[in-house]
């Protein structure tokens, strides 16, 4: 039986700091009605989803930090979403800043979760590459304080059988590193899903905006080609308190090929049929990994770090 997803990109135009959860939430069912209309088995939401992107922003009181974070999932302010999505069963990817309590420690995660047609967390994931600093920067135009708010993830890179195929999710920064894909595609990843908010301009250079787009593309599409795999990375995009976010959200086919991809940079839906088995072609040929992967021959590197530069 074909196993094809109707899967729905769903961009985010910008949430000024202002803005309620109510009202992002709002926002996103808008979103989930209509990808509803267009059939959609799937909806993917950004990272962060239900804010601005905070780590812009230097906080010291950290009940002021903690105000950007969910204690509960669903909570208050994102039952709706559950309860909506259920209603069309359709299932949903979001990513928001969990604050958790754990072995009688709170813990603080940049997490995203894969929830079922019936409204259940089928999955979680805790972001691994956090990017940016944890001080104030005075050299930077804006800050990217990812490293001081939140903690490495401690879950990995699991995948999961979800929707008749097998599911991986990584967020943002992961997407540049070929390792997120690699060690989804040796657990036979079929799709990953991912969300980002990546500002337009390098704060620490002069990178053009067209570079930065041009590295997020290149980024997925030779993941998605490497391991066989979909991959549908989805932006929060546009203006936020006078910050640029780029957008183009794409959703990107085994071969790397883009099939669909946002134009604007704002709320946008964008939907394509996903045929699972579009993955086996390459998993089975030129990316067989068990005949083809030749880990005896990737020694040079050392345990600490995993870098190791030839001598001078
Ligand atoms: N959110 C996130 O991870 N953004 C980063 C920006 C890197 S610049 C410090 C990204 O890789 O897109």
């Amino acid at each position: 039986m074909a196993r094809v997803l109707t899967v729905g990109a769903a961009q985010l135009g910008p949430i000024q700091k202002a803005e309620s959860r109510t009202s992002v939430v709002n926002r996103m069912l808008a979103l989930v009605e209509a990808a509803n209309d267009k059939g959609c088995d799937l909806i993917v939401f950004t990272e962060l989803s239900l804010t601005t992107f905070f780590p812009r922003w230097y906080m010291e009181d950290q009940a002021e930090v903690d105000q950007w974070f969910e204690a509960e999932m669903p909570g208050p302010d994102t039952q709706a979403l559950f309860d909506t999505t259920r209603q069309y069963q359709m299932a949903f990817h979001l990513g928001y800043a969990e604050l958790i309590e754990e072995e009688g420690e709170l813990h603080r995660y940049n997490t995203a979760i894969l929830v079922d047609r019936d409204g259940q967390i089928a999955g979680k994931y805790r972001k691994v590459h956090l990017p940016g600093h944890d001080e104030f920067d005075t050299e930077r135009d804006f800050q990217h304080l990812e490293k001081r708010y939140f903690e490495v993830g401690n879950l990995g890179f699991p995948v999961w059988r979800f929707l008749d195929g097998i599911f991986g999710m990584c967020i943002c920064n992961d997407r540049r590193w070929p390792e997120t894909y690699r060690v989804m595609g040796l657990q036979g990843v079929e799709m990953v899903v991912l969300g980002y908010n990546t500002p337009s301009t390098n704060s620490q250079s002069d990178e053009a905006p067209h570079v930065r787009a041009f590295h997020n593309l290149i980024s997925m599409q030779a993941g998605a080609y490497q391991n066989s795999t979909w991959v549908v990375g989805v932006a929060k995009a546009g203006c936020e308190d006078g910050h640029d976010l780029m957008g183009g959200s794409a959703i990107i086919a085994p071969t790397g090929e883009v099939v669909a991809q946002c134009r604007t940079l704002d709320d946008e839906l964008i939907v394509a049929d996903c045929d699972l088995d579009a993955t086996k072609f390459g998993k089975e040929t030129i990316f067989d990994f068990a005949r083809h992967r030749r880990i005896e021959h990737y020694g040079l590197i050392t345990e600490r770090t995993g870098v190791e530069l030839p001598p001078e």
